[in-house]
């Protein structure tokens, strides 16, 4: 059952999965917006240093790592660590406010960007072929459910490689974010998130700080809100009710994203740090890392290795995501439990991941 919990979707990987069945863009298929060519962005601070729509968070000292019998191999052992006072985006970054952001930069996202063989083989096995040109076209990660239940070890049967998907036609082609201002951005990459937490003179979390403040101050439990089951009395964030991925009861209302602060906050006062969408840190992933940690008594803002590495695909450059989405159940990820790692490969883009900036200024 363990790669139901790693197989977390990544670009690469999906490009390989494409190419070995040479399944996709169909004859024909039309891209709205022309590819772009990779550009070289500078992006510079807009200057507004103001902390409208932030938290403050009092620094201190928890344990990190897995609270309940789910924890994962790589959410243990549980280690010391310190991480000093920030402020935090009170919720997941808006469609509207990465509108904003491409407004006032011109700024051209990875998955409006055609992508580039050369850097993409990097990632995948020697001697990979090169896919079809129809399929290295600018695309994104798009959820597509299917109506009957299937293997959770499958992750091909609910993702589709999209052509013309992003930001602002999540979905593909025809689809759009008028309405949904107030929503998570998706089909963002790490990059992506980069570059706008810069603009506004912020920085994406270590993944220290974010679980530090998912747990909103209370110690050891396995939820933002305490220890009280998912799926027990009032709805406490955008998860998957029902069978995943086939049936959703819609219990907490919402069958994909939410808008953001739909659900009660933490003690942090902060909004959707358990589901929605996961969110970008700025950490490496390295599946041992805690046990390199641990071997210090106590550890003071730690900022992810110097590297990446999983294991189940060790030549994709992974980063850390956290805090679950409107995917997750208890049957396949439990993404809303506070101390629970995830990984993806930089470059990504998805319908469930967005990110959310912090400030130590
Ligand atoms: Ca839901
Ligand atoms: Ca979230």
């Amino acid at each position: 059952m363990k790669n139901i919990y790693t197989s977390i979707l990544h670009y690469s990987s999906l490009i390989l999965l494409l190419a070995s069945c040479n399944q996709l863009s169909k004859p024909g298929a039309e891209i709205e917006d022309t590819p772009q060519q990779n550009p070289k962005q500078e992006i510079t601070f807009s200057g507004d240093t103001s902390k409208t729509g932030m938290v403050y968070i009092p620094g201190g000292t928890y344990m990190m790592g897995g609270d309940n019998a789910q924890a994962s191999a790589d959410e243990l052992p549980k280690h010391e660590v310190t991480v000093s006072s920030f402020w935090m985006d009170e919720h997941e970054v808006t469609n509207a406010q990465f509108a904003q952001f491409v407004k006032a930069t011109g700024y051209i996202t990875t998955a409006e960007q055609k992508p580039d063989w050369e850097e993409l083989k990097k990632q995948l096995p020697p001697g990979t072929p090169k896919p079809a040109d129809s399929l290295l076209v600018p695309s994104s990660l798009v959820f597509t459910p299917p109506t009957h239940l299937v293997e959770l070890n499958d992750y091909g049967q609910w993702w589709s490689w999209v052509p013309g998907a992003s930001w602002k036609h999540p979905n593909g082609k025809g689809s759009g974010i008028a309405g949904t201002e107030n929503y998570p951005v998706i089909q963002v990459s790490w990059d992506d998130a980069m570059a706008y937490c810069k603009w506004v003179g912020k920085r994406l979390p270590t993944e220290a700080e974010w679980e530090y403040a998912a747990r909103g101050g209370l110690k050891n439990n396995i939820y933002p809100w305490g220890n009280e089951s998912i799926n027990t009395g009032k709805p406490k964030a955008n998860s998957w009710d029902g069978s995943f991925p086939d049936k959703n009861t819609k219990r907490d209302g919402y069958v994909n994203l939410a808008p953001v602060k739909s659900f009660d906050p933490n003690g942090y006062k902060l909004y959707d740090m358990a589901g929605n969408v996961w969110e970008w840190c700025s950490d490496w992933y390295r599946d041992d890392y805690y046990k390199i940690l641990a071997q210090q008594r106590n550890t003071n803002n730690p900022k992810g290795p110097s590297d990446s590495h999983d294991p189940d695909e060790p030549l994709i450059q992974k980063k850390v995501i956290r805090g679950g989405s409107f995917m997750c159940n208890e049957s396949y990820c439990s993404g809303y439990r506070t101390a629970r790692r995830m990984k993806s490969s930089y470059d990504s883009g998805m319908s469930n991941l967005g990110f959310r900036c912090v400030s130590t200024n």
